[in-house]
């Protein structure tokens, strides 16, 4: 069988060749199968993609908002018609269910674009009446950016970079993680057919060196990262060399305090939402379970029926829910934290490896509750980014917030109470950019995302992102004669 052609990076509107040789695979996490080869890009081929850009810079920041609107919102409809194609890529590059990337992934996305399409014609300076004269803002777009993703919801984040800056007037240059390289190819054909001019979205393939000549470009104006928070400072310090821009989306140790009086089944369901959807490789998640001590007993029992039922298998499949981790070095890495979790906690639920038949092939992990879990330990002080939850007692209120703050991390939290007055306060003393009560990891896109802390600068989403990717320059205009003393 003749090999799929290697990816290349999709750069001015066509497929560009790597010119260093150096090639990747692409592999399927469920099955350990190689999906195709990946072409690393190196400086040439980042230059190209930084001289590309700006020849699309310049065409596409000249076009009105409500031109580029009506592309974009094009390109929406073309990616939505496209979901169950695309999601399967998600599936077989992430090793998540099928029935997540249908519903989310790609449609997320799609929201997203015709957000931005949607304010791209409303994008305005302001007017400042002064004596004699008269003053204006012009929101003007940044040039180049540049977008690096990570690879658990790699069309999402695509879009959640892309679609606001090309509705400002930027061009980009995305660079998705290498462990999941082709939804963000196919985003590139899609901008392409609604009508985006060659060179304003453009995929660049490769891994952290990729990413790092990205971001020490000169050329470059903005880099947008999501990723972990080690990859948030060196990226902040590979910028600084040129004053970039620069947004970030990192990680997360997120709390979920569930009070005596909260509803107990949607609690159970929001813990499980919050820690085992996309088999627990979701930033936001609520790893830190904090149960009021009153209902600890009581709460725990149904988790763990609940959890014990969810069905393990093939990613493929319509009614897996949780399917395999993105690679076997980050489940080797989970596993680490579970049989050391083993002794500093008690395991009530999972705690393995699956192996039974084909899945012996892939990197699937039971989810897994720790109970009876203190401040100190490692499962409770650490981002394990995979299906491991810890469950914490706590007995009163301005106690629980202390601990669910004692934590470099600050990106979401979750309240769980009927009574309201008691939600509104505690959220407003937890340090965290994204706080639900009485759910969890819901995302609209009409809602600002990221963290505070070191889990993030800046936000995704929401009318404020705009901010992120326009700058303002300000224009006086004498009406009368110039004020001289000499
Ligand atoms: O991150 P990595 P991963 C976080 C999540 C977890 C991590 C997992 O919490 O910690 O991301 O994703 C590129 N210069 N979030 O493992 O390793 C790399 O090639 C330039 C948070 O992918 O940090 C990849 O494309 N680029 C989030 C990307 O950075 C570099 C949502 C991320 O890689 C680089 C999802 C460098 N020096 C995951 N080093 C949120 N908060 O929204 C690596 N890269």
């Amino acid at each position: 069988m003749t090999p799929a052609p290697a990816l290349q990076s999709y750069i001015g509107g066509r497929p560009v060749p790597s010119t260093s040789g150096e090639t990747f695979d692409d592999i399927d996490p469920a099955t350990g199968a190689v999906i195709c080869r990946v072409e690393q890009a190196g400086a040439a081929e980042v230059d190209a993609a930084v001289a590309a850009a700006q020849a699309g810079f310049a065409l596409w920041s000249a076009r009105t908002g409500a031109e580029r609107g009506r592309i974009l919102n094009r390109a929406a409809l073309l990616l939505r018609a496209r979901n169950r194609e695309i999601a399967e890529i998600e599936v077989r590059d992430t090793g998540k269910p099928i029935q997540e990337a249908l519903a989310v992934d790609v449609l997320s996305g799609a929201d997203c674009i015709e957000y931005y399409a949607g304010l791209a014609a409303s994008l305005h300076g302001e007017h400042y009446q002064l004596k004699g004269a008269f003053a204006y803002t012009r929101r003007e777009p940044l040039g180049v950016c540049v977008g690096i993703g990570a690879w658990n919801y790699p069309v999402q984040i695509a879009c959640w970079k892309s679609a606001p800056a090309l509705a400002c007037g930027n061009a980009m240059i995305f660079k998705p993680a290498e462990l999941t390289p082709r939804s963000a190819a196919v985003l590139a054909q899609i901008y392409a057919e609604a009508g985006v001019p060659a060179g304003v979205f453009n995929v660049v393939q490769g891994d952290a060196r990729t990413g790092q000549l990205l971001v020490r470009h000169p050329g470059v104006a903005k880099v947008s990262l999501t990723g972990e928070v080690g990859t948030g400072k060196r990226v902040m310090a590979d910028a600084a060399g040129t004053l970039k821009h620069v947004t970030m989306e990192l990680g997360g140790k997120s709390p979920l305090v569930i009070f005596a009086d909260a509803d107990l089944d949607n609690a159970v369901a929001a813990a499980m939402m919050g820690n085992f959807y996309t088999q627990g490789e979701v930033c936001t998640n609520g790893t830190r379970v904090f149960v009021h001590e009153s209902i600890h007993d009581a709460f725990l029992e149904r988790l763990v029926a609940r959890t014990r039922g969810m069905k393990i298998g093939d990613p493929l499949d319509p009614e897996t829910q949780v399917g395999a981790l993105i690679s076997p070095e980050h489940m080797q890495r989970v596993l680490g934290y579970i049989e050391r979790g083993k002794r500093a906690a008690r395991l009530v639920c999972g705690g393995t490896r699956v192996t039974d038949g084909d899945l012996a092939r892939g990197c699937f992990v039971e989810p897994t509750i720790f109970a009876d879990c203190t401040d100190d330990i490692e499962l409770v002080r650490e981002e394990i980014f995979g299906p491991v939850m810890a469950v914490l007692k706590f007995s009163g209120e301005d106690e629980v917030i202390r601990r669910a703050n004692a934590t470099p991390f600050g990106l979401a939290a979750g309240v769980f109470t009927r009574d309201l007055a008691r939600a509104h306060r505690v959220v407003a003393q937890l340090q965290a950019g994204i706080c639900w009560i009485n759910n969890y990891n819901i995302t609209p896109v009409e809602i600002p995302f990221g963290g505070a802390k070191q889990s993030g600068l800046g936000r995704e989403n929401g009318l404020v992102t705009i901010e992120h990717y326009t700058q303002l320059k300000s224009v006086y205009v004498e009406m009368g004669d110039v004020a001289c003393p000499y």
